[in-house]
């Protein structure tokens, strides 16, 4: 009678198992595919989350000039290619020590707001503030530095960048186009 009952039992549990298997792998995927779209939704601003396999747009950029009538960026526009990653090498080839330059990618139109919250935010904070329009930036750079950031294009438009060293973005500024 006992000898009888264990297989059977065995029998019994091992098809619970093999059901309780089945759910969770199903429930698993469920969950991934729940979990995986929102979360591409919802980050898709921040463009510091890189995906690994993009491709990549290097993009050189100098600061050139030593004094404020002719600092300048050496490119007024630059071109990438959207879904891919931009590496952007940016190099400080001023040599006067009043000449900082930075990077900051911002949405078109707000040059003149992010600008002026940069100077209140001040050298300790690159002379970039929390704007909601500032995309990425690189620190600040001294003559001679120079700094690579890595970030995702984003979406396909038109955007512009500016130093934001106190009184450089009138004459440092540049378009930035997603193709
Ligand atoms: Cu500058």
């Amino acid at each position: 009678m006992n000898i009888q009952i264990a297989p059977t039992l065995r029998f019994v549990l091992s098809f619970i198992l093999m059901a309780v298997l089945i759910h969770c792998s199903d429930s698993k995927q469920t969950t991934d595919d729940i979990t995986g779209m929102p979360a591409d939704e919802s980050l898709s601003d921040d463009l510091t989350l890189i995906d690994p396999d993009a491709p990549i747009t290097e993009v050189t950029l100098r600061a050139q000039g030593n004094t404020m009538d002719d600092m300048r960026y050496d490119l007024s526009e630059i071109t990438v290619s959207a879904g891919t990653t931009v590496k952007l090498i940016l190099i400080n080839e001023s040599t006067d020590s009043s000449m900082q330059h930075n990077f900051v990618l911002i949405r078109r139109g707000f040059s003149q707001e992010i600008a002026d919250e940069g100077l209140k935010a001040g050298p300790e904070k690159n002379y970039v503030s929390n704007h909601p329009e500032v995309l990425v930036f690189t620190k600040m750079l001294k003559p001679g530095e120079q700094t690579e950031l890595l970030f995702k294009a984003p979406s396909k438009a038109e955007y512009q960048y500016i130093c934001t060293y106190p009184g450089h973005f009138s004459k440092m500024n540049g378009r930035f186009f997603v193709e």
